[in-house]
């Protein structure tokens, strides 16, 4: 028993992870634990997935179910994608490996908004859970656990399994212990009350997840890393973007559209969000707050600096440096940094009253602000919704963000019309690439698509969008949102038959 087990029954319950593995049957569903490489457990898939690749060889199917919070590490969706081992995957995933399965049609894939899936768990419509795999920091006397570095869907998981097994990571810093708010006023219709939360800080539950030791039927213990992408410095054109979203909050400010500490901010990950923190830094403005899924290494420098005052989220996606940083400060961030599950996190109900200000990357835009955030060229996924709709609709301001072209200029992401819609042009408030914003509040069909137009797409494409809007508005259906529905899409494929949205 390390100190990190401080229960005398489970830790009677400690086994060699291979035997924890084994507690996995071909066709289970399994709940795992993890969000953005953050708390996903570190022992157990790897052995699920060498037990797999031998059923395999032995001519014996073996596959599993898999539901997490949101997407993990190569040693947990990558194996377990490599061996073939997953029938169906949710709610969200970024691993190389299971996309290529998934967008070969051997994964089936169900992307679902991330504050939906505890809900739609409970409500039955996903089907039984059988185990539970969740990664903890540690176990008090009396059987509680303390949650790691990310919530997720664990509080689910771990009610609705029928077996448990826990991996106690004892590389987690044990200051976590405290940094933890997990919700159990969570009900179904008709017996929902109003969630209790009016200040990003708020606290509403309790430091600790809870589960029935009977159904614990293993314990293991590890002493791995989260995933901890190391950070990669913002380009020129994510500073641009970020540049222009910036001048935006203070003008807003200053017309008085938003107070001097702004409102919550919900902030995505990669290089966009890193260089919209970064600028933060570097602005006047203090006091701020987020309500968001995921703190970065960003947010973790402006708590630092004092800029914003405190965070709450779902997970930490740190790089390795700012995981040494952010230990040797634990007991600063303590009462600044707030986990949640992810159904608080994330809950439509919170981000509204908030009033949080959303700011999502996105692959696509339309002339008329219809946003995809999931799919490239229509059919092939990238990731997945993950919480941007969760935020993005029910935002004080939902900014989408993105470069104004990919591959190397090839595709333009704004198109007369989104190869797939993640997000309508009624949940998208601005638009914001290298070139400049387009505030599409209030805004009619027609005005919309000049201003993304001038302001968002890049001087190369400019000429034919603006070519294919003045033809539709002439000769298009009808007036009020023109399109030429049979070369709508001709982009896409001419991109996909040439390598490149322009024309030859
Ligand atoms: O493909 O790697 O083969 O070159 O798409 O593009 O520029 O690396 O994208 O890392 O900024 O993520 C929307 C995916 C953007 C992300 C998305 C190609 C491009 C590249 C990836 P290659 P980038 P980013 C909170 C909210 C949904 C979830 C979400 C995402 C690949 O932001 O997953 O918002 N969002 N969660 O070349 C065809 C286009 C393209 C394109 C880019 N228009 N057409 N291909 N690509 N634009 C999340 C959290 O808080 C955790």
């Amino acid at each position: 028993m390390t100190g990190r087990i401080r229960n005398a029954s489970l830790a009677a319950k400690v086994v060699p992870a291979e035997a924890a593995a084994a507690v996995i049957r071909p066709g289970d569903t399994v709940g795992m634990s993890g969000f953005t490489g953050a708390g996903h457990p570190k022992a157990v898939p790897g052995l699920l997935a060498e037990r797999i690749t031998a059923a395999h060889a032995a001519g014996d199917p073996f596959r599993i179910d898999l539901w997490t919070g949101a997407s993990t590490a190569p040693e947990l969706d990558g194996a377990l994608a490599a061996a073939d081992g997953i029938g169906l995957r949710l709610p969200y995933q970024s691993d190389p490996v299971a996309r290529q399965r998934i967008n070969a049609g051997e994964i089936d894939y169900v992307d679902v908004h991330l504050s939906h899936v505890a809900q739609l768990a409970w409500e039955g419509f996903l089907g039984p859970l059988d185990v539970a795999v969740v990664e903890v920091s540690g176990i008090t006397e009396d059987g509680q656990l303390i949650p790691s570095s990310s919530i997720g869907n664990n509080k689910t998981w771990l009610d609705l399994a029928d077996r448990v097994v826990l991996e106690v990571n004892s590389w987690q810093p044990a200051g976590l212990d405290g940094m933890h708010d997990v919700y159990y006023g969570t009900a179904l219709p008709p017996n929902r009350r109003p969630v209790q939360l009016t200040r990003p800080g708020d606290r509403i539950g309790v430091p600790h997840l809870q589960v029935d030791p009977d159904k614990v039927v293993a314990v293991v213990e590890t002493n791995a890393p989260d995933r901890n992408t190391p950070f990669s410095e913002p380009d020129e054109v994510a500073r641009s973007i970020a540049g222009h979203l910036i001048e935006y909050l203070e003008h807003q400010v200053t017309r008085g559209r938003l107070p001097a500490e702004l409102l919550p901010l919900q902030s995505g990950v990669g290089n966009v969000a890193n260089a919209v923190l970064s600028g933060l830094q570097e602005s006047r403005f203090e006091q701020l707050t987020a309500y968001t899924e995921v703190v970065q290494d960003g947010m973790l420098d402006l708590l630092r600096s004092g800029t914003l005052v405190s965070a709450s989220a779902t997970a930490f996606s740190l790089s390795p440096a700012a995981i040494a940083e952010f230990e040797a400060q634990i007991d600063e961030f303590r009462d600044r940094i707030l986990l949640r599950p992810q159904e608080i996190s994330n809950h439509p109900e919170i981000v509204r009253r908030l009033g949080v200000l959303a700011m999502n990357g996105m692959i696509e835009a339309d002339l008329y602000g219809n946003v995809n955030s999931t799919h490239l060229m229509g059919s092939r996924i990238q990731n997945g919704i993950g919480g941007s709709g969760d935020f993005a609709r029910n935002a004080y301001v939902s900014f989408f963000l993105t470069p104004s072209t990919a591959k190397g200029g090839a595709i333009s992401a704004i198109v007369p019309m989104v190869s797939h819609v993640d997000h309508t042009e009624h949940d998208v408030s601005v638009i914001v690439t290298e070139h400049g914003l387009a505030d599409l509040r209030g805004l009619p069909p027609r005005k919309r698509a000049q201003l993304v137009i001038d302001r968002c797409a890049s001087p190369d494409y400019r000429p034919l969008l603006t070519d294919y809007y003045e033809r539709a508005e002439r000769g298009g259906h009808g007036r009020h949102t023109p399109h030429l529905l049979a070369e709508a899409l001709s982009w896409h494929t001419r991109y996909l038959e040439t390598g490149s949205m322009l024309p030859a």
